[in-house]
This record gives C-alpha cells, sequence and structure tokens, in this order.
C-alpha cells in the first residue's frame, strides 16, 4: 500500500496561530491524522522574485508537509486573477462578474504544470494522490503528462453549472477535457453531478456509461457525488464547553432575553450577505413585534481583498447594516451586530449554540458547512432553527431547514418569523432528524468513501506487477 498525497491550493501548515476560515482545511487535517500522508500545495507565502521551486518540508503529528511558493506574477495571474476572479464566479453563475484575461489562464496553466513539477519526485509508484478544488484542474493532465501513472482523484468543493453556464468560458472544453485524466471526479451533489454531466455531454459529445463513467483511449474516469461533512461530534463539544466559556457569558450578558439569529462566513458575494440583510430589514418592517426582541450577529471574516468585487461588497454591506440600525435602532437596542472579520472557532461554535436561527442563505454554495456546524452546535433540550438557502449544497438533504430563496427577502422574513416563534416539539424533531444525517455523513465518511471508490479504479498495469 501506498501513502494517501492530499494537494490543495492552501495547505493549513501547524501552528499558524491565526483563524482557519477555509472549509478544505478544517476537513481534511483529520483525514491525513487518520490515514498518514503527505499533504501538498502552496506555503501561502508570495516572493517578489523567482522561486526555487523546491519544496519546504516539514513532519508533524504524523503527517508530512510540502509546501512551495509562488512569485508575485504567478499569485496575481494563478489566484487572485484565473482562480478568484474567473473560475469562482464562473461555477458560482455568475458570468456577469467573470473579467477573462488569457494572461491569467497561461498563469493558471503553468502553476498548474510547476505544481506538478514539484510534486512527481515525492510520489512512491503505489501512492494515492487526491487533488482538490478549482484552483488545480489540470494538474492531474500536467502529473500524466510527465509520466505519473498513479491513482488520481480530484474532488470539487464548489458547484458545478451546466454547459449553458460553463460554456461561456474561453477554453472550456480543454479545461473539461483535464477532468479525463483523473480517475475518479468527485462533486458534492447530485444537481453538481447533472451540471458536470451535462458539460461533458454537450461540451465534449462524451456519453457517459449506465455506471457514470467515461472511458477514453488512456483511461476510464468515473464521475460521482459526494457530499461533504463535519467532524459532527467533536463539533458539538466543542460548542457545549464554549457555550460556559467567557464569551458566551458576554454575549448573553448584552443579550437581555432577546432572541438571536446567526449568521458566519467568509466576506463572499456567493453567500447572500446583502440578501440577508434585506431579509433581515423585511423582518423588522413586516412583524413589528419583533421589534427591540431580537438581534441578528452576522460574523464576515474578510478574505480575498485583493479582488475588486470582494471590496465593494464590503462597502455595501456596510451601508446595508448602518441603514438598517439607522432605521430601526433603539438607545438601548442595535439589531444588526456586524463583524467583518473572523473569529475563533470556539466563540464562533459557543454562540451558535446561543442562537435561537442559524441563517445561511447562498446564491449558490457547493455544500454549506456552517449550515451544519450550526445544527451541531444545538442544545439537544433546546435546539435552534437553520433558515437555509435551497441553492446550498447542504438543502440537497438537511431536510429539517426552513428552506428559503434568498431572492425574495420577504419570504426570508415569514421564514425568520416562523423559525422565531417555532415551538420547542417543532424544532427538537426537525432537530433531531439534520443531526441524525451529519452523525452518519461526516468528513471522515465523506473521505472514506471516496478514497474507497478511488481504490477501485482498475490498477495501471504496470503497480499491479511491481507487488
Ligand atoms: C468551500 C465551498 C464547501 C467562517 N467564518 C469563520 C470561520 N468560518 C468557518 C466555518 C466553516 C468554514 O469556515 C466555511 O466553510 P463553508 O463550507 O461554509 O464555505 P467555504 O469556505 O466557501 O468552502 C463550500 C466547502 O468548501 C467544503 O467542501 O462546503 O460550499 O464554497 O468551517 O465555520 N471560522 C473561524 N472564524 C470565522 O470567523 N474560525
Amino acid at each position: 500500500m501506498g501513502r494517501l498525497v492530499v494537494v490543495s491550493n492552501r495547505v493549513a501548515l501547524p501552528r499558524r496561530g491565526e483563524p482557519t476560515a477555509g472549509g478544505l482545511a478544517v476537513a481534511l487535517k483529520d483525514v491525513l491524522k487518520t490515514n498518514g500522508g503527505l499533504w501538498f500545495g502552496w506555503s501561502g507565502e508570495t516572493l517578489k522574485g523567482p522561486t526555487t521551486g523546491e519544496p519546504k518540508k516539514l513532519r508533524h503529528q504524523g503527517i508530512d508537509y510540502a509546501t512551495i511558493d509562488l512569485n508575485d506574477a504567478d499569485y496575481k495571474g494563478f489566484y487572485a486573477g484565473y482562480s478568484n476572479n474567473i473560475l469562482w464566479p464562473l461555477f458560482h453563475f455568475r458570468l456577469g462578474l467573470l473579467e477573462y484575461d488569457r494572461k491569467q489562464a497561461e498563469a493558471y496553466r503553468r502553476v498548474n504544470r510547476d505544481f506538478a513539477k514539484a510534486l512527481l519526485p515525492l510520489l512512491g509508484p503505489k501512492d494515492t494522490v487526491w487533488i482538490h478544488d478549482y484552483q488545480l484542474i489540470p494538474m492531474a493532465a500536467e502529473l500524466r503528462a510527465l509520466g505519473a501513472r498513479q491513482r488520481i482523484g480530484f474532488f470539487l468543493h464548489i458547484p458545478f453549472p451546466p454547459w449553458a453556464v460553463f460554456s461561456a468560458l474561453p477554453g472550456a472544453d480543454r479545461l473539461l477535457r483535464d477532468l479525463l485524466a483523473y480517475d475518479l471526479v468527485g462533486v458534492q451533489t447530485q444537481r453538481d453531478l447533472n451540471g458536470l454531466m451535462s458539460c461533458l455531454r454537450e461540451g465534449l459529445e462524451l456519453v457517459p456509461d449506465v455506471h457514470g463513467g467515461v472511458t477514453t483511449d488512456a483511461r476510464r474516469t468515473q464521475f460521482s457525488h459526494h457530499a461533504i461533512g463535519i467532524d459532527t461530534r467533536g463539533f458539538a463539544t466543542i460548542a457545549r464547553k464554549a457555550a460556559y466559556g467567557p464569551d458566551a457569558q458576554r454575549m448573553r450578558a448584552s443579550m437581555g432575553d432577546r432572541k438571536l439569529i446567526v449568521g458566519a462566513e467568509r466576506l463572499d458575494y456567493t453567500k447572500g450577505l446583502p440578501h440577508r440583510l434585506r431579509g433581515f430589514g423585511a423582518l423588522l418592517a413586516n412583524f413589528p413585534e419583533h421589534l427591540n426582541c431580537v438581534t441578528y450577529l452576522q460574523v464576515a471574516a474578510r478574505s480575498r481583498n485583493e479582488v475588486a468585487s470582494y471590496r465593494d461588497l464590503k462597502r455595501e454591506l456596510d451601508s446595508l447594516a448602518g441603514r438598517i440600525n439607522g432605521d430601526y435602532a433603539e438607545f438601548d437596542w442595535t439589531p444588526v451586530r456586524y463583524v467583518a472579520r473572523a473569529m475563533a472557532r470556539d466563540t464562533l461554535a459557543g454562540l451558535y449554540r446561543l442562537a435561537d436561527v442559524g441563517l445561511v442563505t447562498p446564491l449558490r454554495d457547493g455544500m454549506n458547512l456552517v449550515a451544519k456546524e450550526y445544527v451541531a452546535a444545538q442544545n439537544p433540550e433546546n435546539p435552534g432553527v437553520l433558515v437555509l438557502s435551497s441553492f446550498a449544497g447542504a438543502a440537497e438533504t438537511m431536510d429539517g431547514a426552513l428552506l428559503v430563496n434568498p431572492l425574495d427577502p420577504e419570504a426570508m422574513a415569514e421564514q425568520l418569523d416562523h423559525a422565531l416563534k417555532m415551538p420547542l416539539e417543532e424544532r427538537r424533531n426537525r432537530w433531531t432528524s439534520m443531526m441524525a444525517g451529519l452523525e452518519e455523513q461526516t468528513a471522515a465518511r465523506w473521505a472514506e468513501n471516496f478514497l474507497t471508490e478511488l481504490e477501485e479504479m482498475p490498477v495501471p498495469a504496470e503497480l499491479a506487477t511491481e507487488s
């Protein structure tokens, strides 16, 4: 048996001492701790001049880490540009925000090739490679071009749009063809798999077989969906402890007997943050019985500040939160508490547990781990209610949530009113059914399922004869 080699754009190196705001990082460490192996990717460092291309290595708690630096031009072209300003809006159905630039497309290819070149010497013949997310789609094709014959899997954490959207990308067919260098391609939900299948059919004129695979001259590539989860028990424990901690106590003291609605995410235009503020504004306007009786806390951890659309979003939120507070606040009550920076994970978990409503309203989201964390954090005796966008991948399985279309503030206000007035028994029933699902579908189970499917892919003949 070889090792598991995980590749992701950012590697969550140990002892960084800063709160991690990415869902991917939180999920993967647990997988590598259990399975042992190597985590490879970008160090997060950007150098002014040329980089050596030599990985820096570190071993910590049974995990090997190998990271490479990016230079300034690659950071701008590959990461801020192509990945975050072209692929991110494309995969989230936001064509109006996509700013195509051919030089950035070239930087994306070049950095994927550099990643492949740096990783190849670290691979054993029997290792299994698991590459993550939209920044690294062509990496397997680049590894194959250098001679890699290992099993290589890919998981996309964000949505997969149908061909009608995907075809807007110049070079869309090449990016799709890159997927055929993998043995297994995983997406989050059935909806994403439908999008991907439509791209293969209409974009590449490939017809997947009855098992959802495509066979080309080089290999068979399997396509399937695997919903990511969280460490449900672990998060519940953090939340239970944090609810007695000083931060939760301060929060309680500041609330009086008012109810609390909570939202927390990266400050990102896919998360529907302005829509949520409009929905809360509509609650106060249309259901005045909640005036001075409910507070909405929004934690919005700033991210990707180098991309203009993220700076614009920050300004929009500042103004919306200010307007709602200006219109409705009393001298002793601030309706919206808006914190535009990351919070410690345990503080957040404690706040989820205190909150009567978890409000999660992305316009599109691969899965959305906050929705799952909110449910895991609840007190089983007195659980809160999850109000969830039907456009989050999580909505496919979280049947106890109150679903909303974030584009409809009045409907959001009605669901918030429903959630705030929901009797204990209904809250318990809804929570119990969702929690049972979360205890089944953990992050560990997700990784295990994906890796089991990957290991079942036919072994290249050369490797089979070596043992
Ligand atoms: C991508 C996909 C998919 C948030 N604010 C703070 C904080 N967080 C943590 C949350 C959660 C994580 O960040 C966010 O995960 P999400 O899943 O909600 O969203 P993305 O970062 O966009 O993740 C997504 C995910 O990958 C996994 O596949 O579900 O669809 O977009 O864990 O708790 N953590 C701390 N402070 C904060 O202020 N410490």
